[in-house]
Order: structure tokens, then C-alpha cells, then sequence
């Protein structure tokens, strides 16, 4: 607490302190309200701790979302938007810094709270999950034109399916550093016997198929703030994985978060399979905005998209089981494995309704 309240009083807030308080379900970093007093009015911060064994390089990572909320802050007032509503607003330290370093070595930032709005772990309707879709459909056309050379790579081969096979999946598997990996032999054989399909879409970004575009990376619905009214989608936040990237991740990570009849971390899984009639929702959002730009190969490789991002998370859930949980936050013991069977179910599921599901885009 102590390191909070040192980072408090050096950003550069509106008024005098009220409260602050622990908010959200993000698994990376640590996030707080702070509530501050200007006059009569309240105004509403939200500061984070960064999680800096994720993040290694906080000024890279600092200086891409400033580059990003930036751009995004012209484009929007050019287009007859809300700079301050549609987009993160970020406050600087009192020394004109983009974040806060402690004393002990952590790391805060801080932004404007998107006022009236609210974030949802679960879509209660197929039309908010829709406006989900909109809202990352909108953000890649945003940034349809932003030089994607100025920006770092703050994780390297994020979705590379494959190099997180290769490089962390079987080496953790080798270590088993908890002696964990005889509690998930199912989970450990479903990942091996789709190796051969891990590396479908790099290989197309190697034959210039697929293009690298500017894109979110991590696009599940809480990442995504709604209006407390109207339900409608306001702004797209956690922008810390922004970086060269494939539609298809953006598409296929929504999917694989919102399209699931249950949560991701549901033990029951009799409970989770894919949610066709989400599935559309989100494709007619996402392809409303953007769409008009992606190229034949990217509308054919859809459907999958969302089969390899949960694979995808299958594999990272179970490697950091099998690493102790050092990466995503976790409530109990065997938390990762539970998110890990459930996703598991999940890509059963999508293998099963596969055809569906390419009918379903073809259609839109
Ligand atoms: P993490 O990387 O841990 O997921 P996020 O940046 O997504 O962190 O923030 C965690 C949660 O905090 C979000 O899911 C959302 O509910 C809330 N939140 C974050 N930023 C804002 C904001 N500017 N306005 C309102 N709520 C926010
Ligand atoms: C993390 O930060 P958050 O909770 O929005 C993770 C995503 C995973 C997701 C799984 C930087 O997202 O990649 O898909 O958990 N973010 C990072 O729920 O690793
Ligand atoms: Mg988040």
C-alpha cells in the first residue's frame, strides 16, 4: 500500500484524494480506482501497478500506448468523435513522466476512469457481444494507417503458436517443475497430437499472405468498455499488447473469450462449448468495421482463427500450470489447469462445428 500511495502523489491528478480501491479482472496487471475531489465534482482515475515480469521493458511498453492513445486521440476528433470518451487518456507524473517507478523498483501509470462505463467477463446478449465486435473492428481501422515500424514488440511472438510449442510449452513440459504434468496427461496429448496445425498461419504470414497489421492482440470483451446506459461499446482499453499483428488474432481471441457458452475458467465442463449464435454476432460486428480491408486469405482463415487462439490458450493456461503459476493471477491451486480443460473443451467443440462456423462467415 505504501508504494501505492508514494505513486499517487506523484501523477499529476485533478483535486484532492478520496479513496482508492483494488477493481477489475484482468490476469496481468494490478489495477485500482482512485477517487479524487475537484470542487464539486468527482473524478475518477484508474492506476496500475504494471506487471513487470510480463512487461520487461516498461518505457518501450509506456511509449507505445502514449504513440497509440495519441493517434487515436487525433483520428477520433478528426472524425467528429469524443477524444476523451473513445479512446484511453493517460496521465503524466508531476515530472512529465509516462509512468511512475517506486522506490522499490515498481512500476504505476495512471489514466482517466471512461466515465459512465462499464466492463463485462460475460455477454449476457448476443447484440453486446456484437458491439464487442464493433468496437475491435473500429480500433484496427483506426489504426488502419499507423506506421506499425514505431511500435516495440513489449511481448515477442505473442501469438506465434508454434515458437510457444517449441520454446515454452515443451520445455516446461520437460521440467515440470511442480510435478504437475502427471495431473493433465489428457490436456498434455491433446496439445501434442495439434502441433502440426500450430503453424498454419505463420507460414502464411511467411508467404506474404497473410499481412502484419497494427492490432490489439488481447481482445477479450473486458477489454472493452460499454456505456452504463445505452450498452453500446465506448472504447477499447488494456492496449499494452498493441503491436504488428493479424486480424485473425483480434478475431480469433474475441471468439475464443466470448463465444463460449460458459466463462473461461468454468470447472463444469459440460457447460462450455462454442456459442454459434455469439460467433455470428461477433463476425457481423468485427467485419462491419473492418471488413472491407482484409484480403480473401484473411476472411478464409476466420473460423480457424478462433480454433487456434484457443489452442493457443489451451497450451499457455498448461504451461504455466506446469510452471507453478508465475504468468496469469490465479484464485487457487489448480486454476490454470481448470482454464486450461475448459479451452480444451472449448476447441473440441469448435472442431465439431467447424463447417458451421465457415457457413457462418461465408454468409456475412
Ligand atoms: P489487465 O491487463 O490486467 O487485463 P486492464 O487494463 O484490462 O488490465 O484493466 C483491468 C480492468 O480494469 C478492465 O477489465 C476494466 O474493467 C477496468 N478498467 C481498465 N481501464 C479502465 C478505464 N479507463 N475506465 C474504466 N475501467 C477501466
Ligand atoms: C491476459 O490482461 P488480460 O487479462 O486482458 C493475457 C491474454 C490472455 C488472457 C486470458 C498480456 O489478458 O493474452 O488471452 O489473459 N494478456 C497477456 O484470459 O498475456
Ligand atoms: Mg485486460
Amino acid at each position: 500500500m505504501e508504494e501505492l500511495r508514494e505513486a499517487l502523489n506523484n501523477f499529476a491528478f485533478d483535486g484532492d484524494f478520496v479513496s482508492v480501491k483494488e477493481f477489475g479482472s484482468g490476469h496481468i496487471n494490478k489495477t485500482y480506482i482512485a477517487k479524487y475531489r475537484a470542487g464539486d465534482e468527482e473524478v475518477k482515475y484508474v492506476v496500475q501497478k504494471v506487471n513487470n515480469g510480463v512487461f520487461k521493458n516498461v518505457d518501450e511498453l509506456m511509449d507505445n500506448v502514449f504513440a497509440v492513445t495519441s493517434y487515436l486521440r487525433k483520428y477520433i476528433r478528426e472524425n467528429g468523435g469524443d477524444e476523451n470518451r473513445e479512446t484511453l487518456h493517460f496521465i503524466k507524473t508531476v515530472d512529465g513522466a509516462n509512468y511512475y517507478r517506486c522506490a522499490d523498483g515498481s512500476f504505476y501509470r495512471a489514466y482517466v476512469f471512461v466515465k459512465d462505463s462499464i466492463s463485462f467477463d460475460y455477454a449476457e446478449t448476443p447484440e453486446l457481444f456484437k458491439s464487442s465486435g464493433i468496437a475491435f473492428g473500429r480500433f484496427q481501422k483506426m489504426l488502419g494507417d499507423f506506421d506499425a515500424d514505431s511500435l516495440y514488440e513489449t511481448i515477442e511472438n505473442f501469438h506465434n503458436t508454434i515458437w510457444r510449442y517449441e520454446n515454452e510449452f515443451i520445455p516446461s513440459l520437460e521440467m515440470d517443475v511442480e510435478n504437475r504434468a502427471q495431473n493433465c496427461q489428457d490436456v498434455i496429448e491433446f496439445i501434442k497430437s495439434r502441433k502440426d496445425k500450430m503453424s498454419i498461419l505463420v507460414d502464411l504470414i511467411n508467404e506474404n499472405k497473410l499481412p502484419l497489421r497494427v492490432t490489439h492482440n488481447d481482445t477479450k470483451l473486458n477489454n472493452v468498455m460499454f456505456d452504463e446506459k445505452t450498452l453500446e461499446c465506448v472504447c477499447v482499453i488494456d492496449l499494452d499488447t498493441v503491436m504488428p499483428g493479424l486480424a485473425l488474432y483480434d478475431f480469433g481471441d474475441a471468439i475464443r473469450f466470448g463465444a463460449n457458452t460458459a466463462l473461461d475458467d468454468e470447472p463444469d465442463l459440460s457447460k462450455v462449448g462454442i456459442n454459434l449464435e455469439y460467433f455470428k454476432a461477433f463476425a457481423e460486428g468485427f467485419l462491419s468495421e473492418c471488413g472491407d480491408t482484409l484480403n480473401q486469405c484473411e476472411k478464409d482463415y476466420l473460423a480457424f482463427s478462433a480454433w487456434l487462439l484457443t489452442t493457443e490458450l489451451v497450451m499457455r493456461f498448461l504451461t504455466d500450470y506446469l510452471n507453478g503459476d508465475v504468468y496469469f493471477k490465479t484464485n487457487y491451486s489448480e486454476h490454470n489447469l481448470v482454464r486450461a480443460r475448459n479451452q480444451m473443451k472449448l476447441a473440441l467443440s469448435m472442431e465439431e462445428h467447424m463447417s458451421e462456423m465457415e457457413e457462418i462467415i461465408k454468409s456475412i
